[in-house]
């Protein structure tokens, strides 16, 4: 607890360009939490690097995702909105936990057999502890909460088992975290293959639309999305493309499916199409323009990083602490 309030971590990789996907299954849902919860956003450049980065590119789309969690309508001053690499908590207590983790449960995770297959060049030791740095993360926080889509939900699992671990040996050090389920948020699906996530990692542009998109990229995107054989605009299993594009457009304009099955009755594919291109970018261009409006403003987006690190230290290092203690480190002595 914090100030009274049950906490909540969360945070997504400082790694491509976030796709619609990101923003309506996860970062939209984030925007109106901090009523409820006390909530850490962070921004997890240190996992990024299980992946060889460019350092110039690397250190852009880094800032770029701090200034779009703030233009995506996270505010800075109620979330704390942090680079997990400003905090070396996250790293110090990563390698303690590595020591309370055994290769047995991380032989198990699903997401490093795939990252492996696709780098087979560079299978680092980072990329197999890599859920061992995200227990870190969510447990330096206490946090009760974790919102979490799908494909983490078992380094959610291996947080709890390790938090459960820890604690059995060394008293209640940790609170155990719960997946967030709260109002589910969006299951994006690939506009070229509806049966794929869209995802910011597809080789196929055309699959994805970037939230920096420019508005003409998005008309045509949608334009192409593959739809399904007949012509009417309903939600079936039968018809995912449009079962697609249907959750697409209900997701940016707050409308049911039921209520946007019924405006377009009677009306065909490149209608409805035209319709969903039109709701995404009335969502993308402001947002768009209070990034840009962000970036140019950088002595504002540097007051709040330093403001934000400083809070985020605070409750990690105290975590830190305990555990430092619990372990049987000597005290530092200042
Ligand atoms: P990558 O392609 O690099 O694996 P990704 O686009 O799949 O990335 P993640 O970084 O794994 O995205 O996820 C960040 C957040 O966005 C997670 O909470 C995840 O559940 C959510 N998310 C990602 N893609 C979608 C999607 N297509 N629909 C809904 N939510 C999504
Ligand atoms: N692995 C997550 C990003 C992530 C995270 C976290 C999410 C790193 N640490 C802690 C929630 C809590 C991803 O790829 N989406």
């Amino acid at each position: 607890m914090i100030n009274g309030k049950k906490v909540l971590y969360s945070g997504m990789q400082a790694t491509g360009s976030l796709t619609l996907g990101n923003y309506l299954g996860a970062l939209k849902n984030w925007v109106t939490l901090n009523e409820e919860y006390e909530c850490f956003f962070g921004v997890m450049d240190l996992h990024s690097i299980t992946i060889r980065q460019q350092p110039a590119h690397f250190r852009k789309c880094a800032r770029n995702l701090f200034a779009l969690y703030i233009a995506a309508g996270l505010d800075p001053v109620k979330n704390c909105i942090y680079y997990q690499s400003h905090v070396s908590a996250h790293a110090e207590l990563g390698w303690i936990l590595n020591c309370f983790t055994y290769m047995g449960e991380l032989n198990r995770m699903t997401q490093f057999k795939d990252k492996a297959a696709k780098h087979s060049d560079n299978i680092n030791a980072g990329l197999y502890t890599y859920p061992v740095l995200m227990a870190a993360d969510i447990l330096l926080y206490q946090a009760d909460y974790v919102p979490v889509g799908k494909d983490q939900q078992q380094h959610l699992e291996i947080t709890r088992d390790i938090a459960e671990r820890f604690n059995s040996i060394y008293g209640d050090v940790f609170t155990i975290p719960e997946g967030y389920y709260g109002k589910s948020g969006a299951n994006i699906r690939s506009l070229q293959n509806p049966s794929k996530k869209m995802s910011k990692s597809d080789e196929n542009p055309n699959g994805s639309i970037y939230l920096m998109d420019a508005a003409d990229e998005v008309v045509r995107k949608c334009k192409r999305a593959v739809t399904d054989s007949g012509n009417e605009v309903l939600y079936s299993e039968d018809k995912p493309g449009v079962s697609n594009l249907l959750e697409i457009y209900s997701a940016c304009t707050g409308k049911s499916i039921e209520e946007a099955e019924k405006e377009f009755e009677g009306k065909g594919y490149g209608e409805f199409k035209l319709a969903v291109a039109e709701t995404v970018n009335a969502v993308l261009v402001p947002m768009q323009k209070e990034f840009e409006r962000l970036l140019q403003d950088k002595g504002y987006l540097d007051g709040i990083i330093k403001d934000n690190d400083e809070k985020a230290r605070y409750f990690a290092n105290k975590t830190l602490r305990k555990v430092r203690k619990k372990v049987g480190f000597t005290d530092i002595l200042h």
